[in-house]
């Protein structure tokens, strides 16, 4: 395909900062100065953020990839057939959109596949993934959306032809119980009768693989987590020094998540001047960055009903570790 060509087929609007940056501040002193401190983990995907969580992708104990790859790459013919033959994927989260190939080929084969909306809070990888997909699927018209998606989830595009929306990779655990309702009663409001949600979820195992899961001993995972306080040094010219922090990752089975958190290895001061803001930390005080929610088909399916939505599609892979599912409303 000539370079102009593949130039006008992609797209990426972007709507992050639209308050100049006043709600990731407003957000982050609040996190901050709570009792106890706590971070969101959108705030993990700058540029190397992506990278590490890439990284962590092909990690020999981070399985999530694994079994979700498993099961796109020998059913996605039947997902897109249960799906109505969509003629657009919407992808939420969708990073490098390494395993959505899978999809779109699928789409592609049965002849449906017209336009892809990539949305994701990481640029640098949107922009990435648009160029590499436009160049593997000529003809494809790719609609990105830079964005937070719980902040600006309305802006999806309608899809003429349907929709098969996914939000692949177990990202909907990160999300807490009350903001996931919120969430998916949402994007329950957006389907047209026919389309579909395709949602991946990591379902509950035992508690040794699941923390080996999220700190293995390579330490890439700890890299990612302690990364944030990065991510806060440069956006609010901070002075948080990494060496300090160090990454914790516990099973907290009653709520059958895996919890994450950064706790301070001495008793020290941060300064965030863009913030204008001193945080203390204790000797042995953690932080949580980040909730990882594991369901079982049962808890999901409640999930799903609470918010409107109606379950029609559980696929899992061999080993049953992870379960990707269709509804519609
Ligand atoms: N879907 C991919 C990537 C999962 S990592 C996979 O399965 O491998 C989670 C992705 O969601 C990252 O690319 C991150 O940038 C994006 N993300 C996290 N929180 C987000 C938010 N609030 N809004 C938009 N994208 C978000
Ligand atoms: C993106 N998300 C689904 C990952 C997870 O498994 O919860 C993020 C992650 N955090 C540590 N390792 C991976």
């Amino acid at each position: 395909m000539n370079p102009g060509a593949a130039a006008e087929a992609v797209e990426i609007e972007v709507h992050l900062r639209t308050d100049g940056g006043a709600g990731m501040a407003r957000d982050i002193r609040m996190g901050l100065t709570a009792k106890p401190k706590e971070l969101a983990p959108k705030y993990f995907y700058d540029e190397l953020g992506s990278q590490l969580f890439e990284q962590i992708t092909e990690l020999h104990e981070y399985y999530p990839t694994r079994a979700e790859r498993e099961i796109l790459s020998q059913r996605s013919a039947e997902i897109v057939a249960a799906a109505g033959s969509p003629g657009t994927l919407v992808e939420l989260g969708s990073g490098s959109a390494a395993k959505t190939r899978h999809l779109l080929s699928a789409m592609r084969d049965d002849g449906c596949l017209a336009t892809y909306v990539p949305v994701d809070i990481s640029e640098e990888i949107t922009r990435q993934t648009a160029e590499s997909l436009v160049e593997e699927y000529p003809g494809l018209t790719i609609r990105g959306l830079v964005c937070d998606f719980e902040h600006d989830l309305e802006r999806i595009p309608n899809g003429g032809g349907g929709r098969l929306v996914a939000f692949l990779g177990g990202t909907i655990g990160n999300l807490y119980p009350d903001a996931r309702h919120d969430f998916l009663t949402r994007l329950a409001a957006l389907l047209e009768p026919g389309d579909r949600i395709l949602l991946g979820t990591d379902l509950v195992k035992e508690t040794g693989r699941l923390e080996a899961a999220y700190d293995e001993p390579g330490g890439v995972t700890a890299e990612f987590n302690q990364n944030v306080l990065q991510v806060l040094n440069r956006e609010f010219d901070g002075d948080f020094d990494l060496e300090r922090f160090e990454h914790v990752a516990r099973y907290d089975g009653d709520a059958a998540r895996m919890d994450i958190r950064l706790r301070s290895l001495a008793d020290q001061t941060v300064r965030l001047d863009g913030l204008d803001l001193t945080v203390r930390f204790a000797a042995g005080e953690e932080m949580r960055t980040e909730i990882s929610s594991k369901f079982t088909r049962e808890a999901l399916e409640g999930v799903y009903r609470e918010a409107g939505l109606r379950p029609d599609g559980w696929f899992t892979d061999a080993a049953e570790d992870y379960a990707l599912s269709l509804a519609s409303v």
